[in-house]
């Protein structure tokens, strides 16, 4: 299998891109990444050694270079996307640019080629903010921030290709993930590196708005999972049944690195804030995926592994990243040091 992983080098696709370099032997693996403020090279350092590995430094929304990346390709994994709630909320264009332009850009491409398989990551921000119930792959679409409304625009266009040329599409939508090389601006490696830092941990609101915390090799577990054995045109829930509220995993957190609750601080609230995310994943479940661990020991290893690998994060928060605390966090209504 030749496969490319479009966004590879944030979060997530480095993660996947490992999963796939240690357990798919024969297969090659091609990283495209814009390298924006979120994507990092040092998260595929280990990986930089492999000839099953390349990377090109590019974007999805230019046309030419990925006509050269696709057409040689069995499967496309899109994770590229601005992935901030909080910054969708200051300017929008970035994400709408590369959510839906960029995988209109891919899409065009592969109506030429339609062997390939396209899986569209999506995530649970889509079916919006749930009082009550969960989403199932049928629940409507109701997005609420600017980056929902980005990732939604994305999914119904993957699915219009479906329809209406037949391509191999499909869709993941997960929860909230967390674990290793996550950028520090998603709350619980803010909260980990700010305590390790000596600094308190800003809680939105009144601390009880709700996540499903998924941990990421569980997530890239589910994606290959679908890539291999999901049927196209198909959406698949990725949940672990991890609801909880903001303010329990916070004390978690605390508990974890030793810390007192005093080094909380309830700040002003998101604007639009989703209450609560929820998620049917019997789908995924009947592929014969499950989390692999109990969510206590994923966010303790979580922790170890930031507090183990401050060379990776102590660069991320230095520069422009202060300037964006500052103005985030610093002057936001309920902060102090
Ligand atoms: P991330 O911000 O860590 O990584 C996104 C990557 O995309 C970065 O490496 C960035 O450089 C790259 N990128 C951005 N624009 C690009 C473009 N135009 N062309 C090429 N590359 C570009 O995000 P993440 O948390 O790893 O999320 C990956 C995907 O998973 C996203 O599509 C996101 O919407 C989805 N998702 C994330 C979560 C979560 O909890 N993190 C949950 C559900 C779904
Ligand atoms: O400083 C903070 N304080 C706080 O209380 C931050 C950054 C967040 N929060 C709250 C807001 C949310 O209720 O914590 C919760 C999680 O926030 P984020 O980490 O910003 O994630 P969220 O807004 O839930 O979106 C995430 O999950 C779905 C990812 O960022 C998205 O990319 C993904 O699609």
């Amino acid at each position: 299998m030749n496969v490319l992983v479009t966004g590879g080098a944030g979060f997530i696709g480095s993660n996947f891109v490992r999963l796939l370099l240690h357990q798919r032997p024969d297969w090659r693996v091609t990283v495209l990444d814009k390298l924006t403020y979120a994507g990092n090279p040092a998260n595929l350092d280990d990986l930089k050694t492999s000839s099953r590995f390349t990377f090109y430094k590019g974007d999805i929304c230019d046309g030419s270079l990925m006509e050269k990346l696709i057409p040689p390709q069995d499967a496309v994994v899109n994770f590229a996307a601005e992935t901030h709630v909080d910054r969708s909320l200051t300017g929008a264009d970035d994400f709408l640019r590369t959510a839906v332009l960029g995988t209109n850009t891919m899409l065009e491409i592969i109506q030429r080629h339609p062997a390939i398989r396209y899986i569209q990551i999506s995530t649970d921000e889509v079916y919006g903010s749930l009082e009550e119930g969960s989403a199932t792959e049928a629940s409507p679409l109701v997005p609420r921030n600017p980056y929902s409304a980005s990732k939604a625009g994305g999914d119904l266009l993957a699915l219009s290709y479906k329809e209406s040329f037949g391509l191999d599409v499909l869709i993941t939508r997960s929860s909230n993930n967390f674990g290793p090389y996550q950028y520090p601006e998603k709350v619980m490696p803010l909260f980990i590196t700010n305590l390790l830092e000596g600094k308190p941990v800003p809680l939105y609101g009144d601390g009880l708005n709700i996540r499903d915390w998924l941990f990421v090799e569980d997530n890239c577990h589910a994606i290959l999972t679908v890539l291999e054995h999901g049927a196209s045109g198909h959406i698949y829930n990725i949940g672990a049944g991890n609801e909880m509220p903001n303010i329990t995993v916070t004390k978690m957190i605390l508990e974890a690195l030793n810390q007192p609750e005093s080094m909380i601080r309830m700040v002003e609230d998101r604007p639009g804030h989703d209450r609560r995310y929820s998620l049917v994943s019997d789908k995924m479940r009947l592929l014969g995926w499950k989390p692999e661990a109990a969510f206590r020991d994923q966010l303790e290893a979580t922790v170890a592994w930031y507090r183990e690998n401050p060379v990776w994060w102590e660069s991320l928060k230095s520069g422009a990243f202060k300037e964006y605390y500052r103005k985030m966090y610093e002057e936001r209504k309920g902060y102090y040091e």
